[in-house]
């Protein structure tokens, strides 16, 4: 059915109001047997989700490192780019679009740290005075340990609450467990259900006790904003003075507040918190104030939240689907799409559209869940500033790549020391053309040195060039793929080395030798491709009907579509592991047929 633009455009553009029934879900009943049940999961009416996200990440890790007050103005730059600004250099009207001597000439006494840099010859990244692209790579493993001491203290501190990291500096956590065992201790009434509950269990619960909300953090108001004052809020104030999800929510400010205190106290690093019933809204509200704050979002204030943001700043629909939703209905905000009926939408984009129209009402149901460190893939790159032209002059960025391997593997193992990457890939671009990938099984040693991993990828590196024509090659990558774990009850690997058989790996290897990685499997050619829709942060997997989003992806990568590159090779990873896992003999990632995508899938996936 083809909608008129004007129709939904009209109608909201004028005074209207929502049908009261599509804010049900913000509003449910909730009973005693909701509040006993332990795996209602993304259903639970009492669900609370915060995403909090660290101040000025990279700044204070250096600020940390060297010790320096808080209130000093400090930037980390990469090469004559700034990548993070402290909020005292913000004070100055610095911001990372500045470039360094932007920067100095705003303030003179900054404190500008380069980022720790690998060179040739070293096997440990440093703050070396000559830094220069042409010949140093960035190091971002400073970050990524501090990154991980973070969600460390996280998961120690809430031994109950499941967290994901979602960025090298974002990390969401579901608060719903850990909410629950306050609220029965401090409500000890609600323990068990009243003789008198008209329908047992699935009696409401008793009305819940006023809440001080003022030490708690920042509460988004119920009333709109002044320059949509006219409208009326969702529900009026006495509506809404507290419901148990309210409680809940206090309960998780309480405990987030504790949390990110503890971290200061002991890391040093202050961060900012958004507080509300999923995901998506969590990370939305984290932003509200910076820094070193936390911001509540009660439902009652969804829909008065939701309604004026431009639905293209939300995650999801910043890309080709936000542009078709603004095209097709000719609207802007969230309050706009909403006169959008979901049948409409389904016969435009297809029945997935609910997932749309469902977010657009405040409804999330994506899950809070740690990311296995397993079937995960480590990949070093460098996007070279003067093309290696003869062969021979690879050997020294292949070093560099493999010294970021080297490290990264070591303290991965630190956390897991039977971890080990099955095999090693090697990508060469050159210049925009397709790139080309070798990749063979890692050899079994006992220790992962530089000297190791460098050994393997000159090996690839000389297969990959020796009959190349005009060596041309613009960027490299050296990664680690399908890093597992021997499955439980099978020999360790240091279980392998005290043997007197000669080492062997626990995982059963189909792979021959060396494969030419088919090119849907070659994250360069991925990247390539993404080069033509830059600004993508999410991709859809043609496997498993995914979206894959790139607030997932680290972020301080050379550019985002190199993260999204990384990310997508990380998913088509998953999977080989996954079919691994299941018994299939996969030789080498198959070519799959491609099927014409359909509904909403059609705007994530490039058409060949
Ligand atoms: N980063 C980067 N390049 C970008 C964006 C971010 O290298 N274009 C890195 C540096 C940041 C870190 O990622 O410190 C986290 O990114 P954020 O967007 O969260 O920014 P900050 O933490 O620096 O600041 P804020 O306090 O606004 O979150
Ligand atoms: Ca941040």
């Amino acid at each position: 059915m083809q909608h008129s633009p004007s129709k939904a455009s009209a109608f909201w553009k004028g005074k209207g109001k929502e049908p009261a029934q599509d804010y049900d879900d913000l509003r449910p009943t909730i009973t005693y047997r909701h509040l006993y049940s332990h795996n209602l999961g993304v259903r639970d009416p009492l669900r609370v989700v915060a995403l909090c996200d660290s101040d000025a990440f990279y700044a204070a890790c250096e600020r940390v490192r060297l010790g320096l007050d808080p209130s000093v103005p400090l930037v980390v730059q990469q090469w004559e780019s700034l990548i993070a600004v402290s909020y005292p250099a913000r004070k100055f009207g610095i911001s990372r679009m500045d470039k360094i001597k932007d920067a100095k000439k705003k303030c003179p006494e900054i404190v500008a740290i380069h980022v720790a840099t690998y060179k040739e010859g070293e096997k440990e990244p440093g703050y070396w005075p000559d830094v220069d692209t042409r010949t140093h790579k960035v190091s971002l493993d400073l970050y990524r340990r501090e990154s991980n001491k973070i969600i460390q203290f996280f998961k120690q501190a809430l031994p109950s609450g499941e967290i994901e990291k979602a960025s090298i500096d974002e990390a969401f956590i579901d608060f719903t467990r850990p909410v629950r065992e306050v609220l029965l201790k401090r409500f000890p009434h609600l323990a068990q259900v009243p003789p008198d509950a008209p329908h047992g269990v699935d009696s409401p619960l008793p009305p819940p006790p006023p809440i001080d909300w003022s030490e708690l953090g920042e509460l988004i108001p119920l009333r709109p904003a002044e320059e949509d004052e006219d409208r009326e809020p969702h529900f009026a104030e006495d509506d809404v003075t507290c419901t148990w999800h309210d409680v809940a929510l206090s309960i998780a400010a309480e405990l987030m507040a504790k949390v990110r205190h503890d971290v200061h106290e002991n890391l040093g690093y202050t961060m900012s918190a958004g507080i509300s019933r999923n995901k998506f809204l969590a990370k939305l509200t984290a932003s509200n104030k910076k820094p070193n704050s936390q911001s509540i979002l009660r439902n009652s204030a969804i829909p008065t939240y939701l309604r004026p943001i431009g639905f293209q700043k939300i995650r999801f629909l910043g890309g080709k689907l936000g542009d078709a939703l603004a095209k097709e209905y000719d609207v802007s905000t969230v309050g706009d799409l909403l006169a959008v009926s979901l049948d409409e939408m389904q016969n435009r984009f297809g029945d997935s559209a609910l997932w749309v129209y469902e977010l657009l009402r405040g409804i999330d149901r994506s899950e809070v869940k740690e990311k296995s460190a397993l079937f995960k893939s480590m990949l070093a790159s460098k996007n070279l500033p003067t093309p290696i032209t003869k062969a021979a002059d690879g050997h020294q960025w292949l070093r560099v790549l493999a010294a970021e391997l080297a490290l990264r593997l070591k303290e991965a193992r630190e956390e897991m020391p039977t971890l080990w990457p099955k095999t090693i890939a090697l990508h060469a671009r050159k210049g925009y053309e397709a790139s080309r990938s070798k990749q063979s099984a890692f050899p079994f040693t006992h220790e992962v040195t530089v000297d190791v991993i460098a050994t393997a990828a000159d090996k690839l590196w000389k297969e990959l060039t020796g009959n190349m024509k005009n060596l041309n090659v613009t960027a490299v990558q050296l990664a680690f793929t399908g890093i597992e774990t021997p499955e439980s009850g099978q020999q360790s690997i240091e279980g392998f080395f005290k043997s007197k058989e000669p080492p062997r790996s626990p995982f059963k290897r189909t792979r021959p030798g060396n494969d030419e990685i088919p090119p849907e499997a070659d994250p360069l050619q991925i990247m390539t491709e993404l080069h033509e829709s830059a600004s993508s942060t999410f991709f859809l997997c043609e496997r498993c009907n995914q979206t894959i989003s790139a607030s997932e992806m680290e972020r301080g990568e050379a550019d985002h579509v190199t993260a999204l590159a990384k990310l997508r090779m990380e998913h088509d990873d998953f999977h080989f592991a996954q079919d691994l896992a299941n018994g299939s003999d996969i030789q080498a990632p198959k070519r799959r047929k491609t099927k014409e995508p359909t509904g909403i899938a059609r705007f994530f996936i490039k058409k060949k």
